[in-house]
Parts: C-alpha cells; sequence; structure tokens
C-alpha cells in the first residue's frame, strides 16, 4: 500500500508541497483547506492528476475539506494559517494562526493520530509548540520545519558569494525562526574548507545578516504573502527522511528537554530524522559568544510560546 501525505493548507506552500510530493512519488496526497476553499483545492489536486503523465508519477491525489479524508496518514504537513504581509513580523500572526492551528490539531489527533507533523505556520516556533500541546503527541512525531529552510537559504547566499557550488557548502542554524537566528560561520565548510579561511569576516557578517532577513527581503519583494518554494523543498526533505528512513540530519524546531539548557520549548536544533521521527539531537559545543545568541533567540521563542497560553 502507498504511503499516505496529507497536506493542512492548500495556498502557496501547499500546493508546491503537493507537486513535490508528487514528482518525488512518496505516496497518494491529501490537500486539505477550509470549506470555503474546497473547490480550489480539489482544482489543485485534479491539475497535478492531469500532470502526471508527463510527470511520470502514480499518485491519488485528492483535494477535500473534511478531515476524515486525511485518516490514517503516514505524514502531516501544516501550512493552514495567514502568511506575513510587508511591515508584519512573524509575531504579528501568533493570535489569528494559534486559533487555526487548534482547529487543525483537533482534525490531525482525530484521524492521523500516528503521523509525522511537520508544522510550517509561523510564528513558527510558538505554533509548533501549540500543535504539540493541543495534541499531546509524543515528542518525537512533531516537529517545525524552519531551520532546513534558514540553513538552505545560509547556503545559498554563501554559494552565490562565493562563487562555488552550492553542493559544497555545508552548515547550520540554530535558534528560533527569526531575525535572532544563529548562524555558525565557524562550523560551516566548503568542500571540506573552513568558511573563515576563504570569506572575509565583512563577507560573512554580511551574509549572516541576509540570512536572518532572508524570509524579509521576499516578503517586501512580494508586497504580498510570503516564500513558497523553498520552505516547501524544505518541509519535503525532512517528510522524505522520515517516511525513507534516511537518517538525514537537518536542523528542526524539536522539543528540547535539557540540551542547550532549555527545557519544554521548540527550539531549532540538528535532529536526525529516520522512520521514528525526532530521532536524536545533537549537541554542539558553542562558544561563549554563539552560546549567548542562542540565549537570546531561546529568550524570544520563550516569549512568544508563553503567549499561545497553553
Ligand atoms: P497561503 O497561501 O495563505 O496558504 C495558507 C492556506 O491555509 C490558505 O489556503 C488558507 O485557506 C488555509 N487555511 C486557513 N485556515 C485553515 C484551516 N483552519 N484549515 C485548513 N486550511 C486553512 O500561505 P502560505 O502557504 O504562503 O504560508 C502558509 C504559512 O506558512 C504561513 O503562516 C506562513 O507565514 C508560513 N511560512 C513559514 C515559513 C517558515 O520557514 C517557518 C516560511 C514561509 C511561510
Amino acid at each position: 500500500m502507498r504511503k499516505k501525505i496529507a497536506l493542512i493548507g492548500g495556498g502557496q506552500i501547499g500546493q508546491i508541497l503537493a507537486m513535490l510530493a508528487a514528482q518525488k512519488e512518496m505516496g497518494d496526497i491529501v490537500l486539505l483547506d477550509i470549506p470555503e476553499l474546497e473547490n480550489p483545492a480539489k482544482g489543485k489536486a485534479l491539475d497535478l492528476m492531469e500532470m502526471a503523465p508527463h510527470g511520470n508519477y502514480d499518485a491519488n491525489i485528492i483535494g477535500t475539506s473534511n478531515y476524515k479524508d486525511i485518516e490514517g496518514a503516514d505524514v502531516v504537513i501544516i501550512t493552514a494559517g495567514k502568511p506575513r504581509q510587508a511591515g508584519m513580523t512573524r509575531e504579528d500572526l501568533l493570535a489569528v494562526n494559534l486559533q487555526i492551528i487548534t482547529q487543525v490539531a483537533a482534525g490531525v489527533k482525530q484521524y492521523a493520530p500516528k503521523a509525522f507533523c511537520i508544522i510550517v505556520t509561523n510564528p513558527l516556533d510558538a505554533m509548533v509548540y501549540a500543535f504539540y500541546k493541543l495534541t499531546g503527541f509524543p515528542k518525537h512525531q512533531v516537529v517545525g520545519m524552519a531551520g532546513a529552510l534558514d540553513t538552505a537559504r545560509w547556503r545559498a547566499f554563501i554559494a552565490m558569494e562565493l562563487g562555488v557550488s552550492v553542493a559544497d557548502v555545508a552548515g547550520t542554524v540554530l535558534g528560533g525562526h527569526g531575525p535572532d537566528m544563529v548562524p555558525l560561520p565557524r562550523l560551516t565548510t566548503v568542500g571540506g574548507v573552513p568558511l573563515n579561511e576563504i570569506a572575509t569576516k565583512e563577507q560573512i557578517d554580511k551574509l549572516a545578516t541576509r540570512t536572518r532577513e532572508a524570509g524579509t527581503e521576499i516578503v517586501k519583494l512580494f508586497g504580498k504573502g510570503s516564500a513558497f518554494f523553498s520552505p516547501a523543498w524544505s518541509a519535503i526533505t525532512m517528510a522524505e527522511s522520515y517516511l525513507k528512513n534516511k537518517h538525514r540530519v537537518l536542523p528542526c524546531a524539536a522539543l528540547c528537554e535539557g540540551e542547550y539548557g532549555v527545557k519544554g520549548l521548540f527550539i531549532g536544533v540538528p535532529c536526525l530524522i529516520g522512520a521514528k521521527g525526532i530521532e536524536k539531537i545533537y549537541e554542539i559545543k558553542l562558544t561563549d559568544e554563539e552560546s549567548a545568541m542562542l540565549q537570546k533567540t531561546i529568550g524570544v521563542v520563550s516569549k512568544t510560546a508563553e503567549e499561545t497560553k497553553l
């Protein structure tokens, strides 16, 4: 039997997720949106079915607004919620998206209680915390997508700046999904060569700042809405590691219970994703400066998590 992937939210990111999941033949796909947008969800699903002969994939893809259709899903990716508009912070979305996540959590809890759940809705660290609290799912089954995207942006900007293949840039970005996130130049390499040895301090500072502001850079260019291609591919990478037991090590918002001195919060940390979900969190020995930066982002995440009152 094919695996089943439920996509909650059939907007910009949801539709790209559906296309990627189909192209990668990850399983059958359910695209769920609110009742008022059930027909557009059905239309997107049908369009993807009609793309299959050229896309060369076999998958059953449906659109719906009924949670019953996600029954037994192996993976649930949640993008339901409002995106930022120009001039907004992610935290401005807290009240409206908390209401949406509350509805989504009830539906997923009822119909897909065993699924590996990847939350994308912003403000990310608070929404994944809320989903975890509301569902009561085990911690290894609930994760937020942010670090995978922040790291992709860091790698992309380095490759663009230095004129090297992005495939050879390795690194990681820790912390919350906001302007206080912590790129780690000390641990970033280009084909094994330390970044610090091939880029100047000015270049590295500029790249770190651009990474922290990358989401806002796109929001400003769009004028309306936020990034969707790169967030979708980041979430699909996480889902694929789970479904195929690939054991990718990706920075994800995972529940920390003592790791990095964090207790009871979802923070972006390097995670091993396999068939059991979040199988391991890796702790990196940080310098004093890096630790201080991480403490700052933990403070921000702690405040938004508190604001959910959960
Ligand atoms: P958008 O294109 O508006 O799609 C969101 C979809 O969610 C819409 O089709 C809505 O109708 C649907 N929706 C709303 N309420 C519900 C509900 N109760 N049940 C089911 N569906 C519902 O937004 P988008 O796809 O561009 O972005 C989705 C979310 O991802 C936003 O909150 C963004 O801020 C967030 N986002 C996060 C990142 C991260 O890196 C964490 C990056 C980019 C966007």
